[in-house]
């Protein structure tokens, strides 16, 4: 048995969406679903505790990030990420390969791998398909990634050409460096806007048989229209039966438009990115709760919500604690943000199992204006 597998229970009659489970070593997770980041071994201000409490299900973490600070070496002696960081369901790993790119200025790309600046020190730093593989191994994740190369948007056909058969390479060399067979592997499609180099991606690495594919590539600046299209273009040279995540992405409506048209899993840090500065998803659209208009305003963040935050704090007493810059503020923001998405994500499949997600889509959007609360 491979490490992890997919178990498809339905597609949705109204739209493309699959409800599911994938299996691994610490458990299922159900699908679609949307898994909390934490860049650091942890999900920046909740205790593992308190995402068991919202129902998270899966987490992710970086490869980048753990290997700079504290070093992958002590998290393989602590025992792995798991019992690091007190988290014994599910983690998934990005590879470093997307961190190398957006977080460091010097870099330079060559067959081998990529040569940048650690954003820390200054100090120079080589990561390759084999390097990232050997550090993901010694973190012990469930799911891992493959090291790819996500161009910036927009990038002419060209280089695309050029950086996507670079990344079938690199997925072949991490193939053959991995080293554990109890830890999933994950090929990445990329391909940015181009039809032709979609396919030719998703073919290339179907050919390898990874047990999992992410489509990379996507929210990196395109409108929501190019990733809507790009994702209809690349799911139907997908198996039918592995999972299929769309990485980067955690917006209400792509998290829904994405689930509409078959990815089952989806990672960002946009929840918690903007709790901490004060900015809310509720079931009437974003909701900046600086804003002076809230000052006296004694209702929940969102009186739809079922969250412990709702239950007891007002839209004033949070804000004070934003504008006062209380940890106690930013952690108040990132539960109810994160537990707004799980939840969305519990419908979202409810919405599948009842074969109306497209109704669903419809509602929720009808209460869901930006900035409208
Ligand atoms: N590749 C990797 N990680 C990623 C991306 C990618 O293309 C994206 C794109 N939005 C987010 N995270 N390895
Ligand atoms: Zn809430």
């Amino acid at each position: 048995m491979p490490a992890v597998t997919y178990e498809h229970i339905k597609t949705c009659k109204q739209s493309g969406a699959r409800l599911g489970k994938v299996h691994t070593p610490h458990g299922a997770f159900e699908t679609p679903i949307f898994m909390p980041v934490g860049t650091l071994a942890t999900v920046k201000t909740m205790s593992p505790d308190e995402l068991v409490e919202m129902n998270a299900q899966i987490i992710l973490s970086n490869t980048y990030h753990l290997w700079l600070r504290p070093g992958e070496d002590i998290i393989e002696e602590a025992g792995g990420l798991h019992t690091f960081m007190n988290w014994d369901r599910p983690i998934l790993t990005d590879s470093g390969g997307f961190q190398v790119f957006s977080l460091s200025d010097l870099r330079n790309i060559t067959e081998e791998g990529v040569q940048f600046r650690n954003h820390l020190s200054g100090e120079k730093l080589f990561l390759t398909p084999e390097k990232s593989m050997q550090i993901q191994n010694a973190l012990g994740p469930d799911i891992m990634m493959a090291f790819d190369e996500c161009p910036p948007y927009p990038a002419e056909h060209a280089y695309m050409k050029a950086s996507v058969e670079r990344t079938s390479r690199w997925a072949e060399r991490c193939l053959e460096a991995h080293g554990r067979d109890d830890q999933g592997l994950f090929g990445i499609i990329q391909g940015g806007e181009y039809e032709d180099l979609r396919k030719q991606s998703a073919e290339d690495l179907t050919s390898l048989d990874f047990p999992g594919y992410a489509i990379g590539g996507l929210s990196v600046g395109e409108p929501k229209d190019i990733m809507n299209r790009v994702l209809e273009e690349t799911t139907p040279f997908l198996p039918h039966n592995k999972p299929r995540y769309l990485m980067g992405v955690g917006s209400a409506d792509s998290l829904i438009d994405g689930a509409i048209r078959g990815i089952d899993m989806f990672d960002c840090v946009l929840p918690t990115r903007i709790a901490r500065n004060g900015t809310l998803m509720t079931s009437s659209g974003r909701l900046v709760v600086r804003n002076a208009k809230f000052a006296r305003d004694f209702r929940p963040l969102d009186e739809n919500c079922s969250c412990k935050v709702c239950a007891s704090y007002s839209r004033a007493y949070i804000r004070h604690l934003i504008k006062s810059n209380e940890t106690l503020g930013l952690r108040l923001c990132s539960y109810h943000n994160l537990h707004f998405l799980l939840t969305l994500m519990e419908n979202v499949r409810q919405a599948i199992r009842e074969d109306r997600l497209l109704d669903f889509r419809e509602e929720f959007f009808e209460s869901y204006g930006f900035n409208k609360a």
